[in-house]
């Protein structure tokens, strides 16, 4: 299988769920910008406190911030990993796109899950999270159409692009996964 992925898809699509399954039976590093950001709320590090506003507010933490944290884990990386949740947006993917030739390790696959608003927002209402509420669920939704919803072309171009409908089972969708990236 592919070893150096990237998760693309709307907030509640599922990365998180189906990154931890496929890094846990392939031995990948999963490297979640938001759960290290939680992390970092959760210690109020001076960080976690900028961050916790933003990501209740449903809007993006600033791209220099959750850059730091993205150089700091792949400098320290010599096997797979799986970025889920990162880039979101251009600005994010040019800069990893710098870093990665520095490493020389290229993406080999970029996994789109594809979710329609309505399942979305019930999934995310029911996992209940500080940032899912209604309000803050439907501007994150904008946010990611205009914000990282431009990412799909860009690697599209780029020939990496795989989409997988994330509509049932997890298992049922952690095996389209894999199927697209053997
Ligand atoms: P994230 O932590 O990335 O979370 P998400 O997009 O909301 O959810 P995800 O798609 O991972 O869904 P999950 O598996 O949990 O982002 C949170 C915030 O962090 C952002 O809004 C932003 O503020 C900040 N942030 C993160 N990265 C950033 C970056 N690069 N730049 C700037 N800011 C950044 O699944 C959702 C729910 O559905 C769960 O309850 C799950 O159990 C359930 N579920 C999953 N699969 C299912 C299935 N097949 N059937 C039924 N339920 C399912």
């Amino acid at each position: 299988m592919k070893q150096r992925l990237l998760f693309l898809g709307p907030p509640g699509a599922g990365k998180g769920t189906q990154a931890e399954r496929l890094c846990a039976s392939h031995g990948l590093m999963h490297l979640s910008t938001g759960d290290l950001l939680r992390a970092e709320v959760a210690a109020s590090s001076p960080l976690g406190q900028e961050a916790a506003a933003v990501m209740n507010r449903g809007e993006l933490v600033s791209d220099d911030l959750v850059l730091a944290i993205v150089e700091k884990q792949l400098n320290t990386q010599s096997g797979g990993w799986l970025l889920d949740g990162f880039p979101r947006t251009v600005i994010q993917a040019e800069a990893l796109e710098q870093l990665l030739e520095q490493l020389k390790q290229p993406i080999q696959a970029v996994v789109l899950l594809e979710l329609n608003d309505a399942v979305l927002i019930e999934r995310l209402l029911s996992r209940g999270r500080a940032d899912d509420n209604e309000t803050v669920i439907r501007h994150r939704l904008e946010v990611y159409r205009e914000k990282t919803a431009p990412l799909i072309d860009h690697y599209r171009h780029q020939g990496l692009l795989e989409t997988v409908e994330a509509h049932g089972s997890i298992e049922a969708i952690t095996s389209s996964i894999e199927a697209v990236l053997s």
